[in-house]
């Protein structure tokens, strides 16, 4: 599929690639209130760990993903999620022991409406790191409403989704870095409550995020050099449509499919964490967008949307004529390294 477009995949992972670096510090989180089995875990793993390995609690793990809970009582909205340790497929032939919420990376899509109050909680079923929660949709102190939740145990949060728009959430645990890149990150689409002025035109809308992945829990890496994939990923607004990791070529495997004459929206967020997305559908043009996925921000006639690192947007097109109209990071050195995604236009 790629071929067709010219966009020859270029990211062959050499052995290097595949080594593997300790686990980040840990250790500023030992004021969490953990027991002392806990600790001792905790601590075997933030001292020296040997390089290119995989932290040793998290060897042999592979949790099964754990599908996301949401209950709506009026604007009350219970949503609980797991942090767990999850092999994801990034390429074939390359298992990734991705750090996950449910064991997708990103994690799994999450809907509400703005206005609503979310009853948050995170189940962290890693056994040997602290993971935390930071929605960017929500007003919180951080320091409360962000904050670690050992392994083990559960963390509930309360806050309200008070703007509407397509926003990032990840795991706020220090290193930052190394818990995004590894994969603890998504997207909280919180719907106007007005709606968006072209919603009577818009006839099909997906879900697109890019991410990126670096040398397997390499900070160093992480910090200093580029990716070593970048990718699209979809996730299931309505039943029926495919909701995928985000693994290079995902949405070849899966594309986006459209009639001709259609209006196709996507709400679309780049996770990072380093890059900025240039996003860009071939073969057509934004008839609207809203940066951010808020309605007052709305743009006409634009042909790339810059998505900074954690930017979301709404996009809206038409496709005229049958066809695969393939989306890229107009970047084009991360489409040759896997940001590219289609849609087939049939009569
Ligand atoms: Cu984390």
């Amino acid at each position: 599929m790629f071929k067709k477009f010219g966009y020859s995949l270029v990211v062959g992972l050499s052995a290097s690639a595949l080594l593997l670096s300790a686990c980040g510090d840990v250790s500023n989180n030992a004021e969490h209130e953990v027991s002392p089995e806990l600790e001792k875990t905790i601590e075997t793993v933030s001292a020296e760990e040997k390089a290119n390995d995989v932290i040793t609690p998290h060897k042999d793990l592979n949790q099964e993903p754990v599908p996301l809970k949401m209950e709506r009582d009026g604007t009350d909205v219970y949503i609980e999620m797991t942090a767990q340790i999850t092999d994801i497929e990034i390429e074939e032939g390359y298992e990734y022991k991705a750090w996950t919420f449910n064991g997708e990376a990103p994690g799994p899509l999450v809907v509400v409406n703005e206005g609503d109050t979310l009853h948050f909680t995170l189940d962290n079923q890693d056994p040997a790191i602290p993971h935390s929660m930071d929605f960017h949709a929500v007003h919180t102190a951080p320091d409360k409403g962000f904050i670690d939740v050992a392994p083990n145990e559960k963390g509930t949060f309360s806050y309200q989704a008070s703007k509407p728009g397509v926003f990032m959430y990840h795991c706020g645990t220090d290193p930052v870095l190394s818990h995004i890149a590894n994969g603890m990150h998504g997207v909280i689409i919180v719907q106007p409550n007005d709606g968006y002025p072209t919603d009577d035109e818009v006839d099909k809308e997906y879900v697109v995020i890019q991410n990126e992945w670096y040398k397997y829990n390499d900070l160093e890496d992480m910090t200093n050099n580029v990716p070593s994939q970048v990718v699209f990923s979809t996730k299931a607004l309505h039943e029926g449509q495919p909701n995928t990791n985000g693994t290079v070529g995902a949405i070849q495997n899966a594309p986006l499919e459209a009639k001709v004459g259609d209006k196709v929206r996507i709400y679309v967020n780049n996770v990072g964490p380093n890059e900025v997305s240039s996003f860009h559908v071939i073969g057509t043009i934004f008839d609207d967008v809203y940066m951010d996925g808020n309605p007052a921000n709305h743009f006409e006639g634009m042909q790339t949307v810059m998505l900074p690192a954690s930017g979301g947007a709404v996009v809206e097109f038409t496709v005229k004529e049958a066809g695969e109209y393939p989306f890229v990071t107009h970047q084009f050195n991360h489409a040759t390294k896997g940001a590219v995604g289609l849609i087939v236009v049939t009569e």
